[in-house]
């Protein structure tokens, strides 16, 4: 029976994904391992101690006033058995996590690698081309190589689903490595307390193929090296924003047009106040649209908040090209 939920348990354990994080790479498949092996060991030991704790309150129960037990002191054969059993565990246990934090910190040669900086309260990924994005993308089946830094405080950058850690700490650099073999996009958190935006100190890692990695890259690189507003113009394509809204006629799909909207001192809010589209209005309704809805378009907003999506040069560029549309 305790063999049976010992054995399920594993293979639960083992396949991880109903109970952890998505595998994302082998050596998160080994880490699993080592972790249910871990619990699995645990729970028998527990098993073992409690078990035996209560059969023995039990068996050696004073039964009368005059129940004497035998005058035991010690049995040097059950403590050496013990005292050995639970060394070779933890000895095979320390010499499996060593094995696994070996591969972990043993960086591959020829990897990509990618500048990875955390900042209060974003990472921002870096490319040897040049290229600068809030989030990492990546090649599968590829070792990728980041390399930490800090621009102000510690952060560290936490992939679970790569059972991936690694401190950015300010003043030095610090890497990691991994070699993804799942397509799809990844949560990166911010796992050092960094300050009062920490919890929002997220971005996505994505997967992809090397052919949609490689178009990325050139496409990343030709936008960043053009003029404002037509940088902005592409981002406007690339973030779906042209989705939702027209650029050359006052026509409303999803949100309202924003054809002729900078300047315009007549934007009527869904609470009847009026405000002007300036920079800072078009800059928090890209990055918080809740905050000040356009009337018609409530209660809510279906914009979705693209804090902490774009960059702050990518904020302007947006703006720079709404400017632009008159
Ligand atoms: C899912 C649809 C959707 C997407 C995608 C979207 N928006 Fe919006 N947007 C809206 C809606 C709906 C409103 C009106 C409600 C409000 O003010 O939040 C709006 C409002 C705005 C406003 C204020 C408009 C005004 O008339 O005052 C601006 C500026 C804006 N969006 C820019 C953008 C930019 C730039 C992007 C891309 C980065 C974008 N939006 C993506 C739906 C969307
Ligand atoms: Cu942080």
């Amino acid at each position: 029976m305790l063999l049976w939920i010992l054995q399920k348990l594993t293979v639960v354990m083992a396949q991880a994904d109903s109970f952890m994080p998505t595998q994302g790479t082998e050596i998160a498949k080994s880490v699993d391992n080592l972790y249910a092996f871990l619990l699995v060991i645990s729970l028998v030991s527990c098993v073992i101690v409690i078990g035996g704790m209560i059969y023995f309150a039990i068996k050696y129960k004073r039964k009368s006033a005059n129940d004497v037990t035998a005058y035991i002191t010690h049995d040097t054969r059950l403590e050496i058995l013990w005292s050995v059993i639970p060394l070779i565990l933890f000895l095979f246990v320390f010499a499996w996590g060593w094995v696994i934090y070996h591969d972990m910190r043993t960086m591959p040669k020829d990897a990509l690698e990618i500048h990875v900086t955390g900042k209060q309260w974003a990472w921002t990924a870096e490319y040897k081309n040049g290229v600068k994005s809030t989030e990492v993308v990546v090649p599968v089946g590829r070792d990728v190589r980041l390399i930490l830094a800090a621009e102000d405080v510690l952060h560290s950058f936490y992939v679970p689903s790569f059972r991936l850690k690694q401190d950015a700490v300010p003043g030095r650099y610090t890497n990691l490595w991994f070699h993804a073999d799942k397509l799809g996009d990844f949560h990166v958190f911010c796992a050092e307390y960094c300050g009062t935006q920490h919890s929002g100190m997220i971005t996505k890692l994505r997967v992809v193929t090397q052919e949609e990695f490689d178009q990325w890259l050139t496409t990343e690189s030709e936008v960043s090296t053009l003029p404002m507003a037509q940088r902005g113009a592409k981002i406007f394509q690339t973030r779906a924003c042209a989705s939702c809204h027209s650029v050359d006629s006052p026509a409303v799909k999803v949100g309202p047009s924003v054809y002729k909207l900078f300047g315009d001192t007549n934007v009527e809010l869904l609470d009847g106040t009026k405000v002007t589209a300036d920079e800072n209005y078009i800059r928090e309704s890209i990055l918080n649209s809740q905050a000040k809805i356009v009337k018609g378009f409530g209660p809510r907003s279906a914009m979705p908040a693209f804090q902490g999506q774009l960059s702050e040069v990518e904020v302007t560029a947006l703006i720079e090209y709404i400017k632009g549309l008159k």
